[in-house]
């Protein structure tokens, strides 16, 4: 990457710095699960991810702007707006999974939003919620409520990023359903471009920024089979491996089967073919 300096790393991604107001966030083949990012390769995972994300960005520029400039060649890289990021984790859920149930489970409550009794781990939610969180260095997010989030970026702002977050998940998850993909939860990163307009930014609506469930086997009462990496979660429980790192290394047909499940969620949500991507990545785009 000659024409780019390295400025972050994130656990699976990489962002290049090309200019004063542009990045290149480039999306590797890496997997994390528990936590862990595995020492084996998913081929294609970051041009799926790359993709799907660039096709949310196009679908949704009337809800609002995002960052990106143009889709690379390579199908793994984007080119994005440099903006000033927010410092909370816009996080919407639509059912109850994650930390969402954990701390309903405790409290009958998810930032600060009272839900009603006896719902059960993975519930539909009567309406969405907004349920942001703060970007921890190291570990885990910290769900805060919401009037810990205005304290970080302002009241005016907090209520413009919720209707906007709450917008794109409706939309999103809506179209999703129909193609047989229920998005249980999504984070979104927001910030502001050199005019002070709010935009999304990072990747948007990928099975690694939200929890994808399969429509066909959802059944309330009991955790969802992830869309994307059930294949990889059941391997490693079958080894009986502590979750603490390193990983395991994956078997060729674990890692073909989660291959063709990021290619499936690709197509059934784009309606185009992973090859018709490859050969044009910025066919997603229209
Ligand atoms: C930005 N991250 C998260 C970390 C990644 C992503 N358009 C932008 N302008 C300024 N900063 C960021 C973005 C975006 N997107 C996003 N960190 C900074 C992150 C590591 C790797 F790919």
């Amino acid at each position: 990457m000659p024409e780019a300096v390295h400025v972050a790393s994130g656990k699976v991604r990489e962002i290049f710095e090309l200019d004063s107001e542009r990045l290149l966030l480039v999306a590797s083949d890496r997997i994390s699960t528990f936590d862990v990012v595995l020492p084996t390769d998913i081929p294609d995972k970051g041009r799926v991810l790359t993709g799907l994300s660039g096709f949310w960005f196009a679908r949704t520029r009337e809800i609002v702007p995002n960052h990106l400039l143009a889709l690379r060649e390579d199908g793994r890289s984007t080119e994005a707006r440099r903006l000033s990021m927010l410092p909370i984790e816009c996080v919407v859920r639509g059912y109850l999974a994650g930390s969402g149930w954990k701390d309903y489970s405790a409290t009958g409550e998810v930032c600060g939003h009272r839900l009603p009794e006896a719902l059960r781990e993975s519930d539909r939610l009567p309406e969405p919620i907004f349920t942001p969180a703060t970007k921890a260095q190291t570990g885990h997010d910290e769900n805060i409520d919401r009037e810990r989030a205005a304290e970080l970026v302002g009241g005016e702002l907090l209520a413009e990023v919720e209707r906007i977050s709450l917008e794109l998940y409706r939309a999103a998850s809506e179209f999703a359903a129909e193609r047989g993909i229920l998005i249980a939860d999504t984070k979104f990163e927001l910030g502001l471009d050199a005019e002070g307009t709010l935009t999304l930014g990072d990747e948007a609506l990928t099975p690694d920024s939200s929890r994808f469930w399969p429509a066909d086997t959802y059944e309330p009462g009991r955790p969802q089979p992830s869309f994307d990496k059930q294949y990889v979660r059941d391997y490693c429980e079958s080894l009986g491996w502590d979750k603490t790192p390193p990983g395991p290394e994956l078997p060729p047909e674990v890692v073909e089967g989660t291959r063709a499940r990021y290619v499936e969620a690709f197509e059934r949500l784009t309606d185009l073919t992973f090859d018709d991507y490859l050969a044009e990545p910025e066919a997603v785009l229209s």
